[in-house]
């Protein structure tokens, strides 16, 4: 059958919409009809050619929500019918990771999965007959994409397709970095540095579990309003502080240093910066943001000597099939907010405007409604 998509020809070039052949599922396999899709910087960062994962022609995209249309063989946990969330993070609950219950970074299609295609090596899309490349094992940029069954959590029915799909990545990095990997605890100062669509997360997170002292970094002094609606107590702005000086101006703020950190906009310098606000002895930063392939960060040992740690979170650190359906009962539930953020809502036609929002800050999330 025929699709609609935003196909990434060339890096570095507008997405063309347009339509791909697309065929249908194979063993294991399950085709989605995508009703929403939200636009991570993630697909910025591979479209300008820096991933070095990045493969074209492709479909981006991979913070989707759909309806399944159609089950291959041997696909036993979903049907015709249901409400889905496609997970770039799978969960076979065979792996070793997924056994070991240490780590939600499953891996029985990941090899696959970074070549841009489906599990037994080929693809479904194509264009004029050459083949189109998947991408993040999701492909959300397409009205129907195909996805293994290990990478598709089921979630209520009720739930509004352009406002979940946003779970399907920002929402869940943000509030499972501070939950999950961080676990940060009730009375904790927390700071975070970029308040886009995935730092508003971890505030809102941070704000959840009871965190006292939350501090909001970015360049963008538009972010502050909208931060601190989600629970931002103090800003600091880095062009205001001196760009040098912002790990002091945190330190002044939290009596030597925060208890957690979270880097949430793939900056090497400021990766640093998050690592070194925190306390002595305890303090943990978390990096989020993904960094360009070559960049490199670093610190003085005598940081991590001194009781400081550093660690990273893909996906919040969640399980998508156990837990994404749990998050999606949050927002219905009113626990978590995600209407605010979604600033700019457009049809596919108009996607490359979405990424032109993001560029200029103008936007925190644009969605695609198919
Ligand atoms: P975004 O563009 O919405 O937000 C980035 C924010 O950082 C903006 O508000 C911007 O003003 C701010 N910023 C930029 N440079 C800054 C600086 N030097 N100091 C302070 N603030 C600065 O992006 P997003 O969608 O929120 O994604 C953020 C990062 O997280 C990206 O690198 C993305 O690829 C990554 N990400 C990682 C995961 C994961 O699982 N680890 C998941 C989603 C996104
Ligand atoms: N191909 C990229 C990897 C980028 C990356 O780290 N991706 C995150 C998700 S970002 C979502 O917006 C992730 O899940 N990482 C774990 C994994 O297995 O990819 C690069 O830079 O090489
Ligand atoms: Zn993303």
């Amino acid at each position: 059958m025929k699709t609609r998509a935003a196909i990434a020809f060339e890096a570095g070039k507008p997405l063309t919409i347009g339509e791909v052949d697309i065929s249908g599922p194979r063993p294991g396999e399950v085709l989605v009809e995508v009703m929403a899709t939200g636009l991570c910087h993630t697909d910025a960062y591979t479209l300008s050619g820096l991933d070095p994962e990045g493969v074209f022609p492709a479909i981006l995209g991979h913070e989707g929500a759909g309806i399944v249309r159609e089950i291959g063989a041997g696909v036993t946990s979903l049907k015709p019918g249901d409400h889905v969330i496609p997970l770039y993070t799978p969960e076979c609950r065979q792996c070793k990771t997924c056994l070991s219950q240490r780590s939600n970074l499953c891996t029985s299609i990941r090899a696959t999965q970074g070549k841009g295609v489906m599990p037994d090596g080929t693809s479904r899309f194509s264009c004029d007959g050459a083949q189109v490349m998947h991408y993040m094992g999701c492909s959300t940029f397409a009205n129907f994409t195909v996805l293994p069954e290990i990478a598709l959590a089921k979630v209520r029915e009720d739930a509004p397709f352009e406002k979940i799909c946003y779970i399907g990545c920002g929402v869940t990095t943000g509030i499972g970095a501070v939950t999950n990997t961080a676990k940060v605890w009730p009375g904790a100062s927390v700071v975070v540095f970029g308040l886009g669509g995935i730092g508003l997360n971890v505030i809102q997170g941070a704000r959840m579990v009871g965190a006292d002292k939350i501090i909001g970094v970015d360049i963008n002094p538009a972010r502050q309003e909208m931060a601190r609606r989600f629970g931002m107590t103090h800003f600091v702005n880095p062009d205001e502080v001196g760009r040098d000086k912002v790990v002091q101006a945190i330190q002044d703020l939290t009596d030597g240093g925060a208890d957690f950190s979270f880097e949430c906009i793939g900056n090497t310098n400021v990766m640093r910066q998050a690592l070194e606000c925190t306390h002595r002895g305890w303090g943990t930063s978390i990096i989020i943001g993904v960094a360009a392939a070559g960049q490199e960060i670093s610190t003085r040992p005598f940081q991590l000597v001194t009781g400081r740690n550093w660690r990273g979170t893909a996906f919040g650190g969640v399980r998508g099939r156990t837990e994404v359906p749990k998050i999606v009962d949050w927002y219905m539930e009113g626990k978590i907010q995600i209407d605010p953020l979604i600033t700019h809502v457009m049809p596919l036609e108009k996607i490359n405007e979405g990424f032109d929002l993001m560029h200029s800050g103008e936007s925190i999330r644009s969605v695609v409604v198919f």
